[in-house]
């Protein structure tokens, strides 16, 4: 039963469903699918004040134009890197995204990532379930997290929270960024190839979007070099696929543990037969805590703009 009376918002993808609900309680949602043909949108669409969406969605400048009453843009993810922000920007348009509520949950991921596959676990499993060790085979020795030099590839809140879990064990963490990070701890590197040749595991953890495609190249994976491993929890789109394909097909790199993916939810099938690669389907934030913790913080953010409030999580 909808009510008239409610804000009508537009729900631009498939979203997480506490989220619908909590959204249906206060507006009058309208789901458009993400590749819905934006010349036809029914006329109650087009009064939508408010969107809601997510990392892998965004809002295009398009979707924008197409909301004639569109006032905010509320992200269910930390990412905006799918978001036109300097339209949203020039338009008046609102955004806000997740921040801070599901840094811990990214970081553990990242972590334990790691861990998988510096350490074979996966493949290793599959060793024991397919009853391949109990005929005799041995598993291979593999490289260790302690003692080892951690790079963190953007030193932002998550990169900064990686670093911190694995403070006791690393042997060094060095870290890149565009610019030197104030009140940290760890040895910055300018140079992006010194970084990956001074760093026995690199940690994906920038921002996504244009400004760091590839910023992963094949320069720096084979910076990175043999014994080097890669984890990203990032965006799929900051690494060059294809390159670090090559390299793990070629043990150029030791290893690499994937939560992301250039084209998400395809992955390149080299990947599927490697046993040095750990793959994960985009899970960082994807605990029954934090995804509540986000949708809380979607609505808090659209009850904030409708009440005339600061955002509470504001990117413009
Ligand atoms: C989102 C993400 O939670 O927060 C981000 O930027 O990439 C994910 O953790 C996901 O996009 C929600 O569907």
């Amino acid at each position: 039963m909808t009510d008239a009376s409610l804000p009508p918002i537009v729900a631009y993808g498939p979203l997480y469903p506490y989220l619908t609900q909590e959204l249906e309680r206060r507006f009058t949602v309208h789901p458009v699918a993400a590749d819905a043909d934006l010349s036809a949108l029914p006329p109650s669409v087009l009064e939508a004040r408010a969107l809601v969406s997510f990392g892998s969605v965004g809002a295009s400048a398009a979707i924008m134009d197409a909301l004639p009453n569109l006032e905010i843009i509320g992200l269910f993810s930390v990412g905006y890197d799918k978001v036109d922000v300097e339209h949203a920007r020039a338009k008046g348009i609102r955004v806000s995204n997740t921040p801070d509520v599901l840094t811990d949950d990214v970081a553990d991921l990242a972590v334990g990532l790691l861990y998988a596959t510096v350490r074979n676990i996966a493949a290793n499993d599959r060793m024991v379930r397919s009853g391949t060790w109990a005929r005799g085979e041995k598993p291979a020795l593999c490289g260790r997290v302690t003692g080892s030099r951690i790079g963190i590839l953007g030193l932002g809140r998550i990169g900064r929270a990686i670093a911190m879990r694995l403070e006791p064990v690393a042997g060094e963490i060095l870290y890149h960024n565009r610019r030197e990070a104030a009140d940290t701890p760890y040895r910055y590197v300018a140079d992006p190839l010194d970084f990956a040749r001074q760093s026995d595991v690199i940690i994906v953890a920038t921002s996504g979007g244009p400004e760091a495609a590839k910023l992963v190249d094949a320069a720096m994976i084979d910076a990175l070099g043999p014994d080097g491993v890669i984890v990203n929890i990032s965006r799929g789109g900051v690494i060059d696929e294809e390159a670090m394909i090559a390299a793990l097909a070629d043990k150029r790199i030791a290893g690499a543990g994937l939560d992301v993916f250039a084209h998400e939810p395809h992955v390149p099938e080299a990947l599927f037969a490697m046993d040095h690669v750990v793959l994960q389907p985009h899970q960082g934030s994807a605990t029954i805590h934090t995804r509540k913790a986000m949708a809380d913080l979607v609505v808090a953010n659209l009850d904030a703009h409708f009440a005339g409030q600061e955002l509470p999580t504001p990117v413009v």
